[in-house]
């Protein structure tokens, strides 16, 4: 199955609900005016998309609609297309391509994937042909060590690990030396995903990046946010809690095969102005894709 296939396969529920959501509308009313501006909106919000978001993409609508003179909803259709493809990709910059060693810390409550899209994004860079290293941080159970251990046997990559309870700074610190001393490209760092303690977490997050900032100045590093689409809006405020936790570079956005609520994409790239930076479409190996605003768009509708 091709890349756009895959993508439309994982996007199929919230295909269905948005998709036909928003055609409801368009059939029902053939003249443009203020009445499907505003069933529009509706549907926009209830599909996920966010208040504040769906309240800009009519904005925007009412605009262009005005400005172009169009009367028939059709002409409209396309033109909602461009503005919500538009809106995404006003804060899409792409991830730093930069020689040398770069160090991704994942990071995300319990749950939403930060485990798995790392498996699934080591075995996508190993694919590439770089070299690959896993640091298993979340020390905090036994059990996460272990279900990174079989990831990377899966993806054929290494892994550096301590005990269940150690500092996940001193893991990090041994694994950025270990990438060091084996020409890595990659190292990328699980972390534990409680957040019953805000000022902790933020404190071990800081410690981590201290001891990468440290061992490895010149590495390029990036936070990336793992947030798990079947949770909807709520994946929305916990992407505003981690803002004020971490500085954040990206979004891994998980699990967009197994619900409807894929519209929050829209609202996260928009409401954050953060990029998504990669999708998860599945629980598989290959199931994680980078995110591209215009081909979501192109898949959605
Ligand atoms: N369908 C589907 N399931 C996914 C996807 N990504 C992750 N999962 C599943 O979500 C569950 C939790 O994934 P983990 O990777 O363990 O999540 P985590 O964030 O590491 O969890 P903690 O370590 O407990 O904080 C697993 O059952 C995964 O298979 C996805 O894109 N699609
Ligand atoms: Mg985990």
């Amino acid at each position: 199955m091709g890349f756009f296939d895959k993508l439309k396969e994982g996007l199929q529920k919230t295909k269905s609900s948005f998709t036909d959501k928003v055609d409801t509308v368009f059939k029902a009313f053939k003249k443009v005016d203020e009445e499907l501006f505003e069933e529009l909106e509706e549907a926009l919000i209830t599909a996920d998309v966010g208040v504040e978001t769906s309240l800009e993409i009519i904005d925007r609508l009412r605009a262009v609609s005005k400005e172009k003179k169009i009367f028939e909803s059709d002409e409209l259709y396309t033109e909602l297309k461009n503005i919500i493809s538009s809106l995404m990709s006003e804060n899409a910059s792409p991830s730093t391509e930069k020689a040398g060693l770069k160090i991704i810390l994942v990071i995300g409550v319990n749950g939403v994937g930060k485990t798995t899209s790392i498996g699934k994004l080591a075995y996508k860079f190993k694919s590439e042909g770089k070299k690959v290293l896993l640091a298993a941080g979340d020390t905090f159970r036994a059990a996460a060590i272990d279900q990174l251990m079989i990831w990377a046997d899966r993806s054929g990559v290494d892994i550096v690990k301590h005990e269940e309870g150690s500092d996940p700074a001193s893991v990090v610190f041994d694994a950025v030396n270990a990438a060091k001393a084996r020409g890595t490209d990659v190292l990328i760092v699980d972390t534990a995903g409680r957040l019953h303690n805000k000022k902790n977490l933020m404190e071990e997050l800081r410690k981590i990046l201290k001891v990468a900032d440290r061992e490895a100045p010149e590495a390029t590093k990036e936070t990336l946010l793992v947030l798990d689409a079947t949770t909807g809006q709520n994946a929305l405020s916990q992407a505003k809690l981690f803002g004020e936790i971490a500085e954040i570079n990206g979004i891994i956005l998980t699990k967009l095969d197994g619900t409807a609520k894929g519209g929050v994409v829209i609202a996260i790239c928009n409401e954050q102005r953060l990029p998504v930076r990669y999708i998860g479409v599945g629980e598989g190996i290959d199931n994680l894709q980078d995110f591209s605003p215009t081909d979501f768009v192109e898949a959605l509708f």
